[in-house]
């Protein structure tokens, strides 16, 4: 239990969706996204033709396999760990390529859900009977700090998908300076960073016509009602996205269709909503390479090269301590 002043809340869901909706502007935190229909909904996101950063990233590492995996090279071995693995299908690239060139190095894909971990270790032995998985149920840090301590050997990590762009350039330093606090010698790490583009191309990506990525902001509020005993009228909201060329951030709302009320009973929480009245729930960031030089050096890494596709949409940047 923690407790916010006179407030206590069972979990950190709560205390968030409390903090957040009590706020002026209102937030919520696009972590929240991610039950069982937000997990299928992002699966599906992927899948859409204006989501570009999915195939942009698997034809990097499908154009550059042997030219990244040159990178990685050790005489005695590596530890190819990656952050949130997912389906593993734009790894499963690099896992083929090592594996028929008979390179020493075994995987170690982390993840919260071990439910995720058995579906891609299942999948792997069948495709990559070669490849030793060693599967890590648990937290990115946690897990990072446990394979730093007893194994001394070369590292490389994996964070793909651009998912540091859901974090605001302060959070990412701070992630990534974690990430560093776990790196020594010549272990490196391998990221995926979305770049800045001609905006309707970003805007597409994130308001597609289909409303998939509407259902999936959207989804944060049929969580809060569920788990939270709330009574949100979904319909009363419109899913709402910005991009701003200078920034480089996209940006998730839902504004407020009317004037409403919503009552939260595990809360005890009465929300009052004025006629356009936002929410905020996601920044998706889009980098340069200076802003990305920039991170790195705010938080002791140096950037040594990157791949990009064709239309220069997306880089993969490989950094050291
Ligand atoms: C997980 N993350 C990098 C996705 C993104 O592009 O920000 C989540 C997403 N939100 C809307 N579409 C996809």
């Amino acid at each position: 239990m923690t407790n916010s002043n006179t407030k206590t809340f069972n979990s950190t869901f709560e205390k968030e969706v409390n903090e957040g909706l009590v706020a002026f502007p209102k937030y919520l935190s696009s972590k929240w996204f991610y039950d069982k229909k937000g997990d299928k909904l992002f699966q599906d996101i992927m899948a859409m033709p204006e989501y570009y950063l999915t195939d942009c990233e698997y034809n990097i590492l499908d154009t550059h396999t042997a030219a990244i995996a040159n990178q990685f090279n050790s005489p005695e071995g590596f530890d190819l760990i990656e952050l949130g693995a997912g389906d593993g299908k734009k790894t499963k690239l690099l896992l083929k390529y090592l594996s028929d060139q008979n390179v020493n190095f075994d995987y170690l894909p982390i993840d919260i859900s071990q439910n995720a971990l058995d579906q891609l270790e299942e999948s792997l032995t069948k495709e990559f009977p070669k490849v030793s998985v060693k599967t890590q149920q648990g937290t990115y840090f946690e897990v990072l700090e446990k394979i730093s301590e007893y194994n001394k050997r070369k590292k490389i990590i994996l964070f793909l998908g651009s998912n540091i762009g859901n974090l605001l350039h302060e959070q990412a330093i701070n992630f990534l300076t974690k990430v560093k606090d776990v790196m020594s010698g010549d272990d490196m790490l391998f990221m995926g960073f979305d770049q800045k583009k001609h905006p309707q191309t970003i805007l597409d990506a994130y308001n597609d016509k289909a409303g998939i990525t509407e259902a999936f902001n959207k989804n944060i509020l049929h969580r809060i009602n569920n788990e939270l005993e709330a009574n949100f009228n979904v319909d009363n909201f419109l899913h709402w996205e910005v991009y701003d060329p200078e920034s480089g951030s996209a940006k998730s709302y839902l504004v407020s269709k009317e004037a409403q009320t919503v009552y939260i009973k595990a809360l005890d929480l009465t929300v009052n909503f004025n006629a356009w009245e936002s929410i905020h729930t996601e920044i998706s960031q889009k980098y340069t390479d200076a802003v990305v030089e920039w991170l790195a050096e705010e938080s002791g890494l140096k950037v040594v090269t990157n791949f990009t596709d064709e239309n220069k949409y997306y880089k993969n940047y490989i950094f050291n301590a």
